[in-house]
């Protein structure tokens, strides 16, 4: 290809910031100055919340922070080299949550886009404006403007479904301990996808699916109305990559998630619930680690053409020869 590829990536958290930071770093590989304007990323808003008066968006932070060379790596969310005077006193007065964390450089983004949201701009505004400060060699849009905030339904001890608390919550809280019935985002199905997103898909010459947790961050951006279909309609390949290594989640719980919509823990479960695009899913390829190179028959067999590659980004070197790979794949 000469001209420079459009790539589209959706991401959550964690295993999105490592995987978007492995594309920035492929396309600079190859020689891509500009990389800003090869790669978008359609970031999850589902972990959303509102907490002591400001406005969260812990997944657009993540890969806000990463990109950006400021993310606390050994944490994995906030600011490196964070302190939590202002948390302390927050918990003095008795506001937010205990278990919760709001690190001082941290509560200065939440307040900063809490300001830029009363003042009217939209959250794909003030991603914008975040990028202005720090340019992040990709352009991040979040998936919706709407606050679609996750619900989680778990089970109560006497088997009643009546418990309802914020993802966050039973997250931090609760570290997914307690058995969760259905994850919602009330509002979704009336939701509009943010400006740019469908353009984006629309005009990609290759999306890639990050290996995030396909219930609570993936989920989400598929649930989005109009995202589903700009990706079944997109000619440009979609290649998705699996967060299941050697049958187990890579990092977080979304083992948990994928046994609360019935999908067992394993690459090709993953790769069948996402589903092949020439079946109304939203796949073309499944990259699948050497560890569940058994599994690929299995892959194929759904009608999802299965690439068997190292998956574990252990570092930007490895990431990057992962988004190499995804793109090679996908013919770009
Ligand atoms: N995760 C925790 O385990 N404990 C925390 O206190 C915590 C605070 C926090 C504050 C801001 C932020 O953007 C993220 C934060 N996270 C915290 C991470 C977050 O809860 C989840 O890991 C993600 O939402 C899942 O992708």
């Amino acid at each position: 290809m000469s001209r420079t590829p459009r790539i589209v990536v959706l991401a959550g958290g964690v295993g999105g910031s490592r995987f978007a930071l492995g594309v920035r770093g492929a396309l600079h590989a190859r020689g891509i100055d500009n990389t800003a304007e090869s790669l978008t990323v359609v970031v999850n808003t589902g972990d959303d919340l509102w907490l002591s008066g400001v406005r969260l968006q812990p997944d657009i932070d993540s890969i806000v922070y990463a990109l950006a060379g400021v993310n606390d790596t050994a944490r994995g969310w906030g600011r490196e080299g964070d302190s939590e005077r202002v948390n302390a006193e927050l918990q003095a007065w008795g506001t937010g949550w205990p278990w919760f964390t709001l690190g001082d450089l941290d509560l200065g983004t939440h307040l900063a886009r809490t300001d830029w949201l009363r003042e009217g701009l939209t959250p794909t505004d003030v991603l914008e404006r975040m990028q202005r400060r720090w340019p992040l060699g990709a352009r991040l849009l979040p998936m919706t403007d709407a606050e679609v905030d996750t619900i989680v339904t778990v089970r109560a001890e006497d088997g009643a479904l009546t418990r309802r608390m914020h993802f966050q919550e039973w997250w931090t809280r609760h570290r997914a301990t307690l058995e969760p019935v259905r994850f919602d985002n009330p509002g979704i199905e009336v939701a509009t996808p943010a400006p740019g997103v469908i353009a984006a898909i629309e005009d990609a010459d290759a999306v890639l699916i990050a290996p995030s947790n396909p219930v609570v961050s993936i989920g989400p951006i598929l649930a989005v109305p109009g995202i589903r279909d700009a990706l079944r309609q997109t000619a440009a390949p979609v290649v998705g990559v699996s967060p299941i290594i050697g049958g187990r989640v890579v990092r977080g719980m979304a083992d948990v998630c994928l046994a609360a919509i019935g999908v067992e823990t394993s690459a090709a479960a993953v790769a069948e619930h996402y589903g092949a695009r020439a079946a109304g899913g939203v796949l073309d390829t499944w990259l699948v680690g050497e560890e569940d190179a058994a599994v690929a028959p299995d892959v194929e067999g759904l009608g999802i053409r299965s690439v068997v590659t190292p998956l574990w980004m252990t570092d930007a070197e490895t990431s990057a020869s992962l988004a190499e790979r995804a793109l090679s794949t996908a013919g770009v």
